[in-house]
């Protein structure tokens, strides 16, 4: 009885010895034990990684107990949930963040000290979590920070990837791609439930069986896999919550296909059984294009339906009638990647719970929410409808439904005009029939999100013109954000403390309005002063990285200018490098004196290539070719160097945002749904060099067009140019015939006639920014960039005009937390409340 139970429940917590302690002589007895016990060296004799392990275990336990504390109150108080569901988590390392948000990082350093040890260093041993390839899953691992910063009761859903995304080698000047097999050397931050699984099926048939005098579609699947829980806890900061973010890997079955085994091949049957793991091998490195791979269709639906699965059983603990269901339980789509949630949702109330098909898409209509991360239609996801109806067939015919249900809506709602129909159909006709992962997203979800407000402004008037014209309702702009916890507080912690000291307070770390602040104290010389040794530090650091990386020796007192994001033509690095070659001319062109007055600069780029994306790896080789030049270039010294950072990750991110005096963000106007590099430079005190796309737009809102450095076409120019070579908006600045300036060309020929070497190798490259080709419009914009790279020259010779400028960029980047982001889409898209565990 319940006597006996709570008897038992008081003897435990007896035994238990109350919760783990955090001073640094408790700390430390944990370290050792974990040394002796978990990591098995000898508590006299270990060295920086195995105090790494140590450490993280002795922090692991810590995150465990509020962990468990958090779902047992959870359980109790029965919130409304938010399962988060993203197939790319892109976290970064842990210990320093845990540690924060903890609020314990003063006692680990010091007892870490006591053991000979130092913080900083014992935490460089903590390789990358890298499950995803660029902004959207880092934005992923963002919101997962605020949402438990922020109380919420929320389930992040993923898969666990062996590999994750490849790491970059550079050999020669071209990138190659190494296997990311990054639990090699074991994951404190996990933890395997070897008994949270959930059987996955594949393939088979459709039959149709009579079920209480009805007819009844079932599924009779082919194939079975099993889906195993790893759970990741997931730390807020000044909270006790911590929530969790579930990965699946696949295991073979576990039970036997009796058939294959008495047949007496056996081997072979276990080398089959063994191919089930295949499928959370291996991240998809392509960002912003799976289109029609079976294995990539296999980790969707196996990810789909585990994490289903998993939230239903937890609904039916707690409930049992599905009417309850949109009260319950919010289900995001971050982006198209999990749509296929919908169909299963479909089929798990239907099939398996036999509610009748109206009363199941009512209740699945009001759960879903989308988010989608690209701008432009032709990213947008697709599955031939061929793979589907062969990997799951019974969904393929949901999907029709579904769809069919759909154009006979429409068709009351604007009449028989068949090709707003067609396009707006969730199938689409042609060559490879497919389905369209967005317009299904679409339907179904109460809530369309975008990125950021330019964003959903094209959402409406262009990619999804026709479905803003039926539900304007439900489209919403939800600008990204970036955490502060890791993008000031874990990267830059001389400005944490520089920021606490002059606002007298830490509670912009849980706050970020409160960073506004610092206008106050925007032209106090005294702040100045540290302002600049704090950033001069940050590249001190850097600056030893560069060196080590790339042997080139580079001055603290040239500008520090970055461009780092994934490789894309979109994202215009080539007009970055291409602004470096005019540079370089210009500064061999000049007398000594005039040098003399050269702002000297260290230009720092860096980004992966998709593997298979050829023009993007040609930009990475054309920046060490170009870079090859300048820096053996003795005539030219410390006025000028080019450095590619390998391997850019979060890690990476982490030292390179701090040092950074500049950044760029180059991309076209209307290409870049939001960025968040962006916005972490911001909270660094970079400033920015970018056009007005995407988030820019907002920050220039917030801290106003003077304390950045804009350039290029507007958003509503680009179609004109790329039509005409000028734009029909601006006629008298855009007059001249020719579209591309002078320098401009000049630079294409230095680098179609070899100036560079590898002629043959660049001219791909070349003919795709030639005038007729020049899609991105880099000719176009060059001029402007030229104009706005010699502003921030000019700009950065008066330090106390810059140093302001730096200040007002961190005093306005609280709007760009993942807080703000958050608590924008917890109230008004997903309707659920905090649920705040008691100390
Ligand atoms: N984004 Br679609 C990706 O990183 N990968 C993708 O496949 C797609 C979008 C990015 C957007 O390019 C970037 O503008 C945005 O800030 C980010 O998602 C998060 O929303």
């Amino acid at each position: 009885g319940l006597g006996e139970h709570r008897a038992k429940a008081e003897r435990m917590f007896s035994l238990m010895d109350g919760f783990l302690k955090n001073d640094p002589i408790s700390l430390q007895k944990d370290i050792l034990h974990h040394v002796e016990y978990t990591v098995a060296r000898s508590r006299f004799s270990f060295d920086d990684f195995e105090a790494y392990q140590a450490l993280s275990h002795t922090i692991r336990d810590r995150l465990i107990e509020r962990w468990h504390d958090t779902h047992i109150f959870f359980k109790r108080t029965k919130p409304k949930r938010l399962y988060f569901l993203s197939l790319e988590f892109l976290m970064g390392r842990s210990l320093s963040n845990s540690v924060i948000n903890l609020g314990i990082q003063d006692q680990c350093a010091e007892a870490l000290n006591q053991l000979g040890f130092e913080f900083e260093v014992v935490a460089e041993q903590e390789g990358d979590a890298a499950l995803g390839n660029g902004g959207l899953a880092r934005f992923s691992a963002c919101q997962m920070d605020s949402l438990a910063t922020l109380d919420y009761p929320a389930w992040g859903y993923g898969l666990r990837y062996e590999y994750g995304l490849f790491r970059q080698i550079i050999v020669d000047g071209f990138q190659h791609e190494q296997p990311d097999y990054w639990l090699n050397f074991g994951n404190p931050w996990e933890i395997a439930r070897i008994h949270v699984t959930y059987e996955v099926k594949f393939y088979g048939t459709v039959e149709e069986v009579e079920m209480n005098g009805d007819k009844q579609k079932i599924w009779i699947p082919g194939e079975t896999v099993e889906a195993v829980a790893y759970d990741n806890p997931i730390p807020g900061y000044g909270t006790r919550n911590t929530i969790n973010l579930r990965l699946w890997a696949a295991k073979p079955s576990s039970k036997f296909d009796l058939e294959a085994y008495n047949t007496g091949d056996y081997i072979n049957s276990v080398v089959n059984r063994q191919r089930a793991e295949t499928i959370s091998n291996v991240l998809y490195p392509d960002d912003r294009s799976h289109q029609g791979k079976e294995l990539r269709l296999k980790q969707q639906y196996f990810f789909v339906s585990a994490s289903l699965q998993d939230i239903m059983r937890r609904f039916k603990e707690e409930h049992t009638n599905f009417d309850e269901l949109p009260e319950k339980v919010a289900l995001h789509l971050n982006d198209t990647h999990p749509s296929l949630s919908i169909a299963e949702v479909m089929r798990m109330l239907v099939d398996e719970e036999h509610l009748n098909w109206n009363k199941a898409w009512d209740i699945v209509c009001k759960i879903f929410s989308f988010t989608t991360h690209t701008m432009v239609a032709e990213g947008l996801e697709k599955i031939p409808v061929d793979l589907l109806g062969s990997l799951l067939p019974r969904h393929l015919e949901i999907l029709y439904e579904i769809n069919h249900h759909f154009m006979e809506e429409l068709k009351e709602r604007i009449g028989l005009d068949y090709s707003r129909l067609s396009q707006m159909s969730i199938v689409e006709e042609g060559a490879v029939k497919s389905i369209r992962m967005a317009n299904l997203s679409i339907v179904c979800s109460h809530t369309v999100n975008g990125v950021s407000k330019l964003h959903l402004e094209t959402l409406k008037t262009k990619t999804f013109k026709d479905f803003y014209g039926l539900w304007p309702e439900k489209f919403q702009c939800k600008t990204n954000g970036v955490t502060q916890r890791r993008w000031i507080v874990v990267s830059n912690p001389s400005l944490r403390d520089l920021i606490s000291k002059w606002l007298g307070t830490e509670a912009w770390i849980r706050d970020p309005d409160i960073l506004s602040g610092l206008r106050d104290h925007v032209d106090n010389a005294d702040f100045h002063l540290e302002w600049k040794m704090v950033k001069r530090i940050n590249k001190m650091r850097l600056a030893e990285y560069i060196e080590a990386m790339s042997g080139v020796k580079v001055s603290l007192d040239a500008m520090f200018d970055v461009q780092v994001k994934r490789i894309h033509e979109y994202k215009r690095q080539l007009l970055n490098i291409f602004g470096i070659i005019h540079r370089y001319n210009c500064l061999k062109n000049m007398d000594k004196d005039s040098r003399r007055k050269v702002v000297p600069r260290v230009c720092i780029i860096g980004g992966k290539a998709a593997p298979g994306y050829e023009m993007a790896k040609k930009i990475i080789k054309l920046c060490h070719a170009v870079a090859e030049k300048i820096n053996n270039d003795t005539d030219i010294g410390d006025l000028l160097k080019l450095v590619f950072i390998p391997d850019y990750n979060v890690s990476v991110a982490e030292l390179v945002m701090p040092g950074a005096d500049l950044s760029q963000h180059l991309s076209t106007a209307g290409n870049e749904a939001s960025g968040t590099g962006n916005m972490k430079f911001l909270m660094n005190g970079c400033l920015l060099l970018a056009t007005e796309d995407g988030s820019t737009v907002e920050i220039i809102e917030e801290i106003g067009a003077d304390n950045l450095f804009l350039f290029g076409a507007k958003v509503d120019e680009v179609a004109d140019l790329r039509e005409n070579g000028v734009s029909n908006l601006a006629p008298l600045q855009n007059a001249s015939p020719l579209k591309v300036p002078l320098q401009f060309v000049r630079i294409l020929r230095m680098v179609r006639d070899g100036y560079f070497g590898h002629k043959d190798y660049f001219k791909t490259l070349c003919d795709s920014v030639e005038a007729a080709n020049d899609y991105y419009l880099l000719g176009t914009d060059f001029m402007s960039y030229l104009e706005a790279q010699a502003a921030a020259d000019k700009t950065f010779v008066n330090q106390e005009k810059w140093t302001r400028m730096s200040i007002l960029s961190v005093a306005g980047s609280g709007r760009f937390s993942s807080d703000r982001t958050i608590q924008d889409y917890a109230e008004s898209t997903w309707k659920i409340n905090p649920c705040r565990c008691p100390l």
